[in-house]
């Protein structure tokens, strides 16, 4: 990648291919003192209020910078890694690369918390290893005084729902979900029926003095790509049909429709949703009704099947953070007269550790 001058015009070139750069693009790039705030490197213009016709009056260009005066009398330089850097994602949390895994994952991404964990260079690569495999486990997270909202909040902002800041996971008389029972909950990924759904669950092992109640944990993605493979048509109908998620009780209705495997703008894997007791298919055609049932019935084997379920139990002070994008998630039975099994659960968004992966590359220089 370079850049390169010709008439008063400035090109890019990359692998052969060269392409002008719009004067307007670079003006509004302009970023000296009366340009640009040092402090929140937010505009102090507004492009949109300057003349469309911007032009280059004159143009030089050194190892590092590009100085240019524009025809409205405004002269900068420009530094060329700031502009190369605008022509490669390389920080984009996308070219981190998902590491498919299955039930031989041996290596739990455990990481221990310590007082300054989230301006921390471990912290960093927690949440790369977040992004490989869809969940971390962070050791020794402290279990008084509600952490969790202190723990999101540090890495983000809490994404409050209708089940509070955070919930308490644990079993209760005359529960609004299955969750606050103490029966086995097959994967499954959280509130399909949120629009958006919750990217990222958080779960905080309080107390656990039963011998049941492991935590499961199958990856979506892997399950998902060996349907497409042995299966490409239950994949395709499952990647095309909308059907309805919803929850109720007695004060709210959630509803929303989407797809059980829904793929991004490139046909690629995005989010998968997956709970069937919450499901609801539009009414189709027969035959075509008779597949998705087919698909769906054959995806919730893979999911439930012990060739792709890790199984593990969370000790107090556990805090297992889960791409609810990617990742189903579930638990085992448990024996409530055992003792007590206790978790604070929560969500944030993908804005949350995107901003702070990318806070803690530039802080480190990685
Ligand atoms: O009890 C558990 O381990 C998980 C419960 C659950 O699925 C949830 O809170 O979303
Ligand atoms: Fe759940």
């Amino acid at each position: 990648m370079k850049i390169e001058l010709e008439n008063n015009k400035v090109f890019f070139e990359n692998q052969g291919l060269k392409k002008e750069i719009h004067p307007f693009w670079l003006r509004e790039r302009v970023n000296g003192d009366n340009f640009v705030d040092k402090r929140t490197q937010q505009r102090l213009f507004d492009p949109t209020e300057l003349e469309g016709n911007i032009k280059i009056d004159s143009l030089s260009l050194s190892n590092d910078y590009l100085e240019i005066t524009f025809n409205d009398g405004v002269h900068t330089k420009l530094a060329i890694q700031n502009i190369l850097k605008e022509f490669s994602n390389i920080n984009d949390v996308k070219h981190i690369k998902k590491i498919k895994w299955d039930s031989s994952l041996e290596n739990l991404n455990n990481f221990e918390f310590n007082e300054n964990f989230f301006e921390d260079e471990e912290m960093y690569k927690a949440l790369i290893n977040f992004y490989q495999y869809g969940f971390v486990i962070f050791k020794k997270v402290p279990t008084k005084n509600d952490f969790i909202v202190n723990f999101a909040n540090s890495i983000g902002s809490i994404r409050r729902t209708n089940f509070g800041e955070y919930f308490n996971v644990k079993s209760k008389p005359n529960p609004n979900d299955l969750a606050y029972t103490s029966l086995p909950l097959a994967p499954h990924t959280d509130n399909p029926y949120r629009n958006p759904v919750p990217c990222i669950q958080i779960l905080h092992c309080i107390e656990n003095e039963v011998s049941g109640g492991l935590s499961t944990l199958v990856d979506g993605f892997t399950v998902t790509e060996q349907l497409k493979k042995d299966f490409p048509d239950y994949y395709k109908i499952l990647t095309e049909i909308k059907v309805r998620f919803q929850f109720i009780d007695q004060s709210v209705v959630l509803e929303d429709w989407a797809e059980m495997i829904q793929l991004n703008e490139l046909g690629e894997f995005k989010q998968v949703r997956f709970s069937p007791r919450l499901d609801f298919v539009p009414l189709m055609d027969k035959d075509k009704l008779e597949l998705y049932y087919a698909a769906r019935k054959k995806i919730s084997e893979l999911y439930n099947s012990d060739n792709y379920r890790i199984e593990f139990k969370l000790k107090p002070g556990d805090l297992l953070m889960m791409d609810n994008y990617r990742l189903l998630h579930g638990r085992t039975t448990y024996d409530a007269n055992e003792g007590n099994r206790f978790l604070q659960g929560c969500y944030i968004d993908y804005d949350s550790t995107e901003g702070k992966l990318k806070h803690l590359k530039r802080k480190f220089n990685i």
